[in-house]
């Protein structure tokens, strides 16, 4: 990425970028393979805390595996500051801005804000109140299945027990993972990680296009959809491809594609979305008919009304799909983030800060929704995304774009940080 930046923080932003950028990047297909307490992910941190140790900031750690990067101005004051941050962790063959965005940009507005550039505001008084950058485990829930685990076992949203259960597809405990990686697991809330922050703001990749269509760098959001996982089980009964005639079959594929398709159509009928991923085949063999297949479903609608009646109309056809094919169908939450209004007071204080830029509602969920629905004040900047794909990689910002992104953060930041 060549910065258009102007000045040092350009610099900064390019520099910080290139040294996170080709790590778990797969030169095949272009996309990145940053799974939680992987090495490709580990390095991710080691980069984290060298940017840290850079600019002498204190990182602290909590035992669910997030990190927090300190800048205290004032020794003496340690908690009511302003947080900011994303994750580092990735879907598979995921974009390089999901996330990465948001931990860089924060290292350059506080280069910004520290030298007191323009970008910090003009007029901008020194901070006393510390500012932290924060990186939260396992956001994707690409290895362990629930998504935002870090931000929801700190928050207390999620039950220990409930994580200390969770396996990745090779059966990998999470609390073995985590030790593996070095981490001193201690699950469960740890409200101390962000010391009582008076606000948390998220700079995120945009996940769609609607700033590219609007013609405009940066976004305020609004709301995150209300949207869960749920694991379908379908149970057949395994056979021979070739000697066993259709009408015989209690086959798991059948009733988990009827449901998929099913979904499908709902989701196009209701304006929601859904989606199957993290499917399992056993055996997964050409020429037999498999005893099991396990899909995990992703669902997200405008409200939680609309919500539960996709999930449970979802539910009951892939039901009545399973007593026409004579197989057993069990179907189990996994994670579920209710719908999230920011709070609009610190909504409206940024948008005005940024010269009432657009104010998008969006349907991806984010470690700020988990904070904000704990009753954390957070707020979240969208950076446009001019092909307005992303887990995939052609997710892309352009550096003019990024560095709008560093600017309108470290603006922010500012004004928040005095108070
Ligand atoms: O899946 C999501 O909505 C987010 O990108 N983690
Ligand atoms: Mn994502
Ligand atoms: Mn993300
Ligand atoms: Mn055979």
């Amino acid at each position: 990425m060549t910065a258009a930046g102007s000045g040092s923080f350009g610099n900064d932003f390019e520099q910080l970028w290139k040294a996170l950028a080709p790590i778990g990047r797969d030169d095949r297909t272009g996309g990145y393979r940053r799974y939680s307490w992987t090495p490709a992910h580990q390095e991710c941190e080691r980069w984290f805390r060298d940017e840290a140790g850079r600019r002498d900031l204190t990182v602290e750690a909590d035992g669910n595996g997030n990190l927090v990067a300190w800048w205290r101005p004032d020794p003496a004051r340690v908690t009511g500051g302003v947080v900011t941050g994303s994750h580092l962790d990735s879907v598979p063959d995921g974009g390089a801005y999901d996330g990465p965005l948001g931990v860089v940009s924060a290292f350059a507005a506080l280069d910004a804000i520290r030298a007191g550039g323009a970008a910090a505001g003009a007029g901008a008084s020194a901070p006393t109140r510390p500012l932290g950058i924060a990186v939260f485990a396992e956001e994707e829930g690409a290895r362990f299945g629930v998504p935002c685990l870090g931000s929801r076992l700190l928050t207390g949203a999620l039950e220990p027990d409930r994580a200390r259960g969770l396996r990745d597809a090779d059966g990998v405990p999470l609390t073995d993972a985590m030790e593996r990686a070095g981490v001193p697991v201690d699950l469960g809330p740890a409200p101390g990680l962000l010391r009582a922050p008076s606000a948390f703001v998220e700079l995120h990749v945009e996940q769609g296009r609607a700033l590219a269509d609007l013609g405009a760098p940066v976004a305020v959001a609004r709301d995150i959809w209300p949207h869960g996982r749920w694991r379908f089980e379908f149970g057949g009964r395994a056979d021979h491809a070739g000697t066993t005639a259709m009408a015989d079959r209690h086959d798991p594929m059948l009733t988990y594609a009827m449901t998929a398709l099913a979904a499908n159509k709902r989701a196009r009928l209701t304006n929601a979305r859904t989606t199957f991923g993290r499917v399992r085949v056993e055996p997964n063999a050409t020429n037999a008919v498999p005893s099991l297949v396990r899909a995990w479903l992703d669902a997200r609608a405008a409200d939680e009304a609309s919500l539960d009646a996709l999930v449970e109309e979802i539910r009951r056809q892939a039901g009545d799909r399973a007593q026409r094919d004579g197989t057993r169908l069990e179907v189990h939450p996994e994670s579920w983030t209710p719908r999230v209004e920011f709070d609009v007071r610190l909504r409206d204080r940024v948008a005005a800060r940024l010269g009432s830029p657009p104010v998008l509602s969006t349907q991806a969920g984010h470690d700020a929704g988990i904070l904000a629905a704990a009753g954390i004040p957070a707020a979240m900047l969208f950076v446009r995304n001019p092909t307005g794909v992303s887990h995939a990689p052609e997710e892309y910002a352009e550096p003019a774009d990024c560095l709008a992104g560093v600017d309108a953060l470290a603006a922010v930041l500012t004004d928040l940080l005095a108070g």
